[in-house]
């Protein structure tokens, strides 16, 4: 069996492209992973798949999370009332190693926030006190590096407050909320690349203290994965499983407006994008202003970039979200909106 590669899977991967692919996908390469060179800095067990390509549907329960549901997921923790009168919002997140299968046969020795990729989308509303109880459950070391405004010894680097969380450690992380926008986190231990390609991020969100209109609220964090560990990614996905939302797709109520917190994670490659087809999207950067930047069909985020996209389906119809690098496309990166009455 051929291995599996990026250029394998680009080969072979034509009929990807077609609706039904991950029913009828073909493509020539295996879902085997590579030897682990020596000194690399995880372990690698080696592992060989006896399905083809992408053939087949990802077991999301083997997975333990679908990103169907991540997709629409909010982790609003739990709350108590400070002596202030200011709300104290409590999270919990614990890192772990697992293995999934993150596109049709194929696995990935994974590392995640709480058992998912991307981790749990933290959500307080502006001007709360965050405070986040980190433990590291898995056999490697690992911080939870916030974005927003917050102390430097609560920045979830080496040598700053807690530092390097070591396996079986914890740490409290705590700040204010603020600024409101779409936001990420992420693990900051060296080598950066590899601890945040394995999984170890996810979205926060501050709302606006008087909050936002009602709305379908979606959230992605679009990212790769490097299953081979060669430095560069075989499957692109958003919400951690490539293909995820072609079948079954992602239902939408005609006329209801979307808001969809668009994050981008992706190690190895400079840029991902999101496209949108039949239709435009207003872009709110970092969602930190209430009036948008730009009405278009296609943003591009470097990565740690995000922002807020709102629109509206005008009719029903099925219409295709993807990157616009079209090799991210064929590679897991496109889905599908089902939009119905
Ligand atoms: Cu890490």
């Amino acid at each position: 069996m051929a291995r599996l590669t990026r250029r394998g899977l680009l080969l072979g991967g034509a009929p990807l492209l077609a609706g039904a692919a991950l029913v009828d996908g073909r493509t020539t390469s295996a879902a085997q992973h590579d030897g682990h060179a020596a000194g690399a800095p995880y372990a690698n067990p080696a592992h060989t798949d006896a399905h083809g390509g992408f053939r087949g549907r990802v077991d999301v329960t083997a997975n333990g999370f679908d990103p169907h549901t991540l997709l629409r997921e909010f982790d609003t923790g739990t709350t108590r009332r400070l002596a202030s009168g200011r709300v104290l919002r409590s999270f919990e997140l614990v890192a772990l190693e697992q293995e999934l299968e993150v596109a049709p046969g194929v696995t990935f020795a994974a590392w995640t926030y709480n058992g998912r990729i991307p981790g749990p989308t933290i959500r307080a509303r502006e001007g709360e006190r965050v405070r986040i109880s980190f433990a590291n459950g898995s056999n490697h070391p690992h911080t939870v590096h916030f974005h927003g405004i917050h102390a430097a010894a609560m920045d979830g680097v080496p040598g700053l407050g807690a530092g390097i969380i070591e396996p079986g450690q914890r740490t409290v992380y705590e700040f204010d909320a603020a600024p409101f926008g779409m936001h990420l986190y992420h693990c900051h231990v060296r080598p950066l690349a590899e601890h945040i390609a394995k999984g170890l991020f996810g979205a926060f969100i501050v709302d606006p203290a008087d909050g936002r209109a009602d709305a379908d609220e979606l959230v992605m964090v679009m990212h790769g994965l490097d299953t081979n560990f060669d430095r560069e990614n075989e499957i692109y996905a958003v919400n951690g499983i490539g293909f995820a939302y072609m079948d079954p797709p992602i239902r939408i109520t005609r006329g209801e407006l979307v808001r969809l917190y668009l994050g981008n994670m992706t190690e190895f490659d400079p840029i991902n994008s999101f496209h949108l087809h039949g239709n435009v999207f207003e872009y709110y950067p970092t969602g930190t202003s209430l009036r948008p930047s730009e009405l278009t069909d296609t943003v591009m985020q470097c990565q740690g970039q995000r922002g807020i996209l709102e629109w509206r389906f005008p009719a029903a119809g099925r219409f295709m979200f993807h990157a616009h690098q079209s090799e991210f496309t064929e590679l897991g990166w496109q889905g599908f909106f089902e939009v119905v009455e």
